[in-house]
């Protein structure tokens, strides 16, 4: 009789119940009139007057603490609210916590960036404050050039000058100086312009700008590479087209344009009835540019482009005003689903 009562001391004492039903197994199993410890007591009532001293202190004893553990299980569960007062409903729906979601940009910014990655480019990165020289002259701009005015560039200091960088180009001026070729990156970041903000302008947007410096680069590896880009990012019936333009820094230089999304070329008021929207700016790196970083045009050559990732992200997801992805909107953010 001493062992079984040992062994049903442990054995409640060990009991775990986390529902209404564990706690009624529990009562069943020890406290009910047809449970064990009754049992026991039954028992009890046959014994000997000499048996009966012996175990009658310790079968009060279990009693007692099968009912403190009962009681003590039972506050437990009701502290959890699943007690027996408390009724949960489980057809409602369950409470979660709110989840953003992220902004369409970088939504955009990480498509592309996977893009490239496959094709083997890595991913540079460099400061928003800049001097002229890793902004403007590095890049071949000559002295009196345009976008060196103050209506079209936010300068932090004069003489020496520091701004506002106005493309991520500085990034690539910084990488050449440091690493020798082969170099192959691409360069994402936000940039600044002196501009009156509207929906088709605001003092600052975000660009991908990209460098390809090698042995034997060629005019061709820059065509191919961004027709690759325009398939993975627009679908692989997209028609690319390179037009000849003027960049300080690129010779030749191209303005790429793809087949406009929304007309199929058709003409509509997006492409302004060519049928072609233009995505990018590209070209040769000039062999200026390559000198000022210390590296031999006569040995190296290589290509770059940059796009407005607001661009790539407006034929995307049809967002027609800029100033949008920078009001926080909660309206405007939450309709963006990850495409990545
Ligand atoms: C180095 C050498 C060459 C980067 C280039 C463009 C052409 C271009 C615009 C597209 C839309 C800027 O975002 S945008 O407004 N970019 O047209 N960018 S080639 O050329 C470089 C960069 C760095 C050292």
């Amino acid at each position: 009789m001493e062992d079984r009562l040992k062994n049903i001391e442990v054995e409640l004492q060990n009991f775990v119940s986390d529902t209404k039903d564990s706690l009624e197994a529990f009562r069943l199993r020890f406290i009910s009139k047809k449970g064990q410890i009754a049992q026991l007591f039954e028992e009890f009532k046959q014994m000997s007057g000499e048996e009966k001293k012996k175990v009658g202190k310790a079968l009060n004893e279990l009693k007692r603490s099968a009912e403190s553990k009962f009681k003590e299980l039972q506050e437990q569960l009701d502290s959890q609210g699943y007690g027996s007062n408390v009724d949960i409903d489980l057809s409602l729906p369950p409470v979660t916590d709110a989840i953003g979601n992220l902004h369409p940009l970088n939504l955009t910014r990480y498509k592309i960036i996977q893009i490239f990655e496959r094709l083997g480019f890595n991913v540079s990165d460099g400061p928003e404050i800049e001097d002229d020289w890793h902004n403007f002259s590095a890049l071949n701009f000559p002295d009196n050039h345009p976008a060196r005015e103050m209506q079209d560039t936010f300068f932090i200091e004069k003489n020496p000058d520091m701004l506002l960088r106005t493309h991520t180009s500085n990034v690539q001026i910084r990488l050449m100086q440091k690493q020798k070729p082969p170099i192959r990156s691409i360069m994402p970041g936000r940039v600044y312009r002196n501009e009156a903000i509207s929906a088709r302008a605001h003092c600052f947007f975000h660009q991908v700008e990209g460098l390809y410096v090698d042995k034997n680069v060629s005019f061709a590896d820059l065509k191919q590479t961004l027709y690759h880009f325009a398939k993975e990012m627009y679908g692989k019936d997209i028609k690319i087209r390179f037009r000849p333009s003027f960049f300080p820094f690129t010779e030749p230089s191209a303005e790429i344009d793809i087949s406009c999304l929304i007309c199929q070329g058709d003409g509509c008021a997006v492409c302004k009835h060519s049928g072609w929207v233009e995505i990018a700016g590209s070209g040769m790196v000039h062999p200026n540019v390559l000198k000022n970083c210390g590296i031999d045009p006569e040995e190296y050559t290589g290509f770059a482009f940059g796009m407005g990732i607001e661009r790539v992200t407006q034929l995307r997801y049809r967002v027609n005003d800029l100033r949008l992805y920078s009001e926080n909107d909660i309206r405007f953010l939450k309709q963006f689903k990850p495409v990545i």
